[in-house]
């Protein structure tokens, strides 16, 4: 078999890349390792930014989420008692969505069946063969028989436990990691959302997070102990622990209820140097990771998606390796500011174990200044929106 693009990975990053190729005539394949149903029960991101918000337009595939999303003007932070606004629109004129990733990949694998794209799922033992030469080659267990697709170009959205990332030899690969000592507690509740805006509160038990998926489905996120089981938090305990660490006038209109999901996602920040290795280029969470705080990991997926769909576009049709060449250069670039982002937004809200009381005492002025210095809230809300591509 052979096609002009292989995309090993059917999450947000490769299934968006794969419908926006198909608008400009370029053929892909993707393989992805589990069924279409296990990557949609996946709970993961909630916030898009106007960069991923055009794309999916641009894709053709945004009617549901135009319809159903909500728009998100700002944000709210408490610290103990106290809790402010960053108003995006007031400060930049931007401002964010709220819209499941879930949402995101079911309309966007809707898509693809519709245009009769090929996804191959249950893929077993993908290997990606001679990506530093001319011919490269994807290999494959499907359907009872190892299999062998031949392709111009291998996109590696197979994210961070992918086999992508470790096809770079060793020798070419330069990775920045940094684990932190503690996880989020995530719950999922057909319960109407504490807040109009997403709160993300530091109080001296630790980090909350009170977001939602739309009027009747809230997510709410504790930090805890790296650890912390699941099964060590009944639902009532989650309740009382996430009040515990909210304003007392927010904490009192906290409608509580069974959760429908529960889980622990550690954080850690991850990047891999370069993404890009001869016709093979990493994309989304095979090439970066970032910790949740900042909601940016499906969003930095969207801006290597924007880079390397305009680069292969520019291959195909303008016989132009521009784009190509400059891919791993320009990705990196936005990567490295939304790490910083993330990086920065955990310190700020997060309790570390190693705090010492003046550590305290500067997490504590550093808040205030947000609190009520607008250049920095501006700073903050540039960020939160999404940096220019
Ligand atoms: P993904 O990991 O989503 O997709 C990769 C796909 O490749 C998967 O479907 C996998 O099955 C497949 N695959 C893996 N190995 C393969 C192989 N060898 N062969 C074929 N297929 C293979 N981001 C936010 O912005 N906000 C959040 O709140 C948030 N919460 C998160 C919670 C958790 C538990 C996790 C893990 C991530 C979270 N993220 C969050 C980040 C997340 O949204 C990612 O940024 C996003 O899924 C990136 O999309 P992809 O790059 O497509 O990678
Ligand atoms: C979510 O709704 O899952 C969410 C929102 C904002 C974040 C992280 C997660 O920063």
């Amino acid at each position: 078999m052979r096609t002009q693009v292989v995309i090993v990975g059917g999450g947000p990053s490769g299934l968006l890349l794969g419908q926006l190729l198909h608008k400009h005539g370029i053929e892909t394949v993707i393989l992805e390792r589990k069924t279409r149903d296990y990557v949609l029960a996946r709970i993961r991101a909630g916030i898009l930014e106007t960069g991923l918000v055009n794309m999916m337009r641009e894709a053709g595939v945004a009617e549901r989420m135009d319809r159903e999303c909500f728009v998100h003007h700002g944000t709210c932070i408490s610290y103990e008692n106290e809790m402010f606004d960053i108003n995006f629109q007031e400060l930049i004129g931007q401002n964010v969505i709220v819209y499941g990733q879930t949402e995101v990949t079911h309309d966007l694998y809707d898509a693809r069946a519709a245009v009769g794209a090929k996804t191959m799922f249950e893929v077993e033992n993908v290997e990606i063969h001679d990506a530093d030469r001319d011919a490269p080659c994807v290999t494959f267990h499907a359907e009872g028989s190892t299999q062998r697709l031949d392709c111009d170009f291998v996109a590696g959205c197979d994210g961070f436990h992918g086999i992508s990332r470790k096809t770079i030899p060793e020798t070419v690969r330069r990775e920045y990691e940094k684990v932190f000592p503690f996880g989020w507690l995530g719950i999922l509740s057909e319960t109407p959302p504490v807040h109009e805006e997403l709160i993300y509160a530091n109080s001296t038990r630790g980090f909350a997070l009170c977001s939602m998926r739309n009027e009747n489905l809230s997510r709410y996120y504790v930090q805890c102990d790296l650890s912390d089981k699941v099964g060590n938090w009944s639902d009532d305990a989650f309740w009382d622990e996430l009040k515990r660490r909210l304003p007392d006038a927010i904490a009192e209109k906290l409608v509580t209820g069974p959760s429908i999901e529960k889980s622990i996602a550690p954080l850690r920040s991850f990047v891999t140097e370069p993404m890009r290795w001869g016709r093979l280029f990493l994309c989304g969470d095979a090439a970066h990771i970032v910790p949740p705080t900042g909601a940016k990991g499906l969003n930095t997926a969207a801006s290597d998606v924007h880079y390397l769909y305009e680069a292969l576009v520019q291959h195909y049709r303008d016989n132009d390796s521009e784009g190509i060449e400059r891919y791993s250069e320009r990705a990196l670039a936005r990567v490295w500011k939304a790490e910083r982002f993330s990086w920065s937004t955990t310190n700020l809200l997060h309790r570390f174990p190693d705090q010492t009381p003046f550590d305290l005492k500067m997490q504590r002025a550093e808040i205030e200044s947000l609190h009520y210095n607008e250049t920095a809230q501006r700073w903050f809300a540039q960020n939160y929106v999404g940096l220019p591509y």
